[in-house]
């Protein structure tokens, strides 16, 4: 009976809020959030910052560490998938700086890297970003 509850909880769980609206989120190159919390228009808590990328504390957490890595100019990349050939430095950069977050948060058992592209990806917000996850066991598959 577990077994059976679990298999119909599993086909009932609510996708939270962010997420339904990431699935109405269009695609776009306009100006977004992010670009008032590199402004600094907007607070938010910064955990790393150099010249090239910010890091702060995403604003719906999903796990106990969560935060955003953006490149400071977009420079094209609303999204992974607009990657070309002169944003490997940048990418590469993101990546690093994920790593020197996780050990700064002493997420030293583990922790999870995720970058939403597109609709179908549940992208909401069309800045690239790197989300870090851990201080929780997570889950595999995602959803
Ligand atoms: O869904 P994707 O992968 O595009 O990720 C966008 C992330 O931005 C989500 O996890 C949101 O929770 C996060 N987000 C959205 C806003 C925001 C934020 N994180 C920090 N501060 C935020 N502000 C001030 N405003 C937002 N709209």
């Amino acid at each position: 009976i577990i077994g059976r509850i679990a298999v119909l909880t599993s086909h009932f769980t609510p996708m939270a809020p962010e997420k339904e609206a990431a699935l109405a989120a269009t695609p776009s190159d306009a100006p977004t959030i992010f670009d008032k919390i590199i402004n600094k228009e907007i607070p938010s808590i910064v955990v790393y910052e150099d010249d090239k990328v910010l890091a702060f504390r995403d604003i719906a957490p999903q796990a106990p560490v969560h935060v955003l890595i953006i490149p400071k100019i977009r420079d094209g990349l609303t999204g992974l998938s607009k990657a070309e050939g002169r944003h490997c430095e940048i990418l590469g950069r993101l990546l690093y700086t994920a790593k020197l977050i996780a050990k700064q948060e002493g997420l030293d058992e583990g922790f999870r890297i995720v970058i939403n592209d597109g609709p179908k990806g549940c992208q909401s917000v069309y800045h690239l970003h790197v989300h870090l996850l851990g201080g929780r066991q997570l889950n595999w598959p995602p959803g």
